[in-house]
């Protein structure tokens, strides 16, 4: 365990995250790194792309995924489609994402949120939501997706870097607020494989979603337990976007197995 930081959190950030489970930074990154950013989650896609030729291909209600050592590629639903809809995790996929996750930007905040000042990556995802045929994400925590893998649930905060303007026809981000209070919530029981990762809808008030519509470059930071979801890309401009989630340091990463600690701090 490392010493607690000095949090960089303005106060109105602190009392956000804790009531509402988030807080946004708007465009933290110039037109230029935005440009190199969007470079490279095309390179690591085009990566992840070349190397699933070798992978294992698997279906979970009917939705295409390939495993690719420690990667997986999730497809959109589309049957035959061969669009990558989330790569994750993508760092291994270009040198650039990798660098990105020890940016003081993100990681500043993050030891606030973890509460020390060593951190380490839990895992990293690449969501492309590509024009007009990026699919949703329905309604849910993550930390249930996690909670068999990780004693610390609680202390896996994320933040998503929006690299391309989000708003509600592309599909822009959306948490319900307060939800993270709940704790971890029942799952859908409507018997496919991956309905149990849905959180039940008679558990929280999705007519209270905050839908974040922010330009390229902001930054949403929010906790593992906030329900959250989004709707399809029904826009000709893409909504990609990253979603790092960080831990205290020394802790192996999701998938990996690996110790990746944030440097520079
Ligand atoms: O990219 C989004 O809009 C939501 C993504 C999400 O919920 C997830 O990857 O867990």
């Amino acid at each position: 365990m490392t010493a607690a930081p000095k949090s960089t959190l303005t106060p109105t950030e602190r009392r956000a995250y804790e009531a509402h489970g988030y807080f946004v930074r708007r465009q933290q990154f110039s037109a230029a790194e935005l440009t190199s950013l969007r470079g490279a989650a095309e390179r690591a896609i085009d990566h992840a792309a070349d190397t699933a030729a070798v992978g294992k291909v698997y279906y979970l209600d009917g939705k295409q995924f390939v495993d690719c050592g420690p990667s997986t590629l999730q497809f959109e639903h589309e049957s035959g489609s061969r669009t990558i809809r989330v790569l994750e995790p993508v760092h291994l996929h270009d040198p650039s994402i990798d660098d990105l996750l020890d940016d003081p930007r993100l990681a500043k905040p993050m030891q606030a949120l973890v509460g020390e000042t060593g951190l380490a990556l839990w895992t990293v995802k690449l969501n492309t939501k590509r024009a007009f045929e990026g699919s949703g994400f329905g309604w849910h925590q993550d930390s249930p997706y996690w909670m068999h893998d990780c004693n610390h649930v609680e202390r896996l905060p994320n933040v998503m870097v929006a690299l391309d303007d989000q708003d509600k026809n592309n599909g822009c981000f959306a948490i319900v607020p307060g939800s993270h209070k709940l704790g971890i919530l029942p799952g859908t029981t409507d018997g496919s494989q991956l309905g149990g990762f849905f959180t039940d809808p008679s558990t929280f008030n999705a007519a209270t979603a905050i839908h974040f519509e922010v330009p390229a470059g902001s930054l949403i930071f929010f906790h593992p337990h906030c329900v959250h979801g989004s709707g399809p890309n029904r826009s000709a401009r893409p909504r990609r976007a990253l979603i790092a989630t960080y831990q205290p340091g020394g802790f192996a990463a999701l998938k990996t197995g690996v110790v990746r600690n944030i440097r520079g701090f």
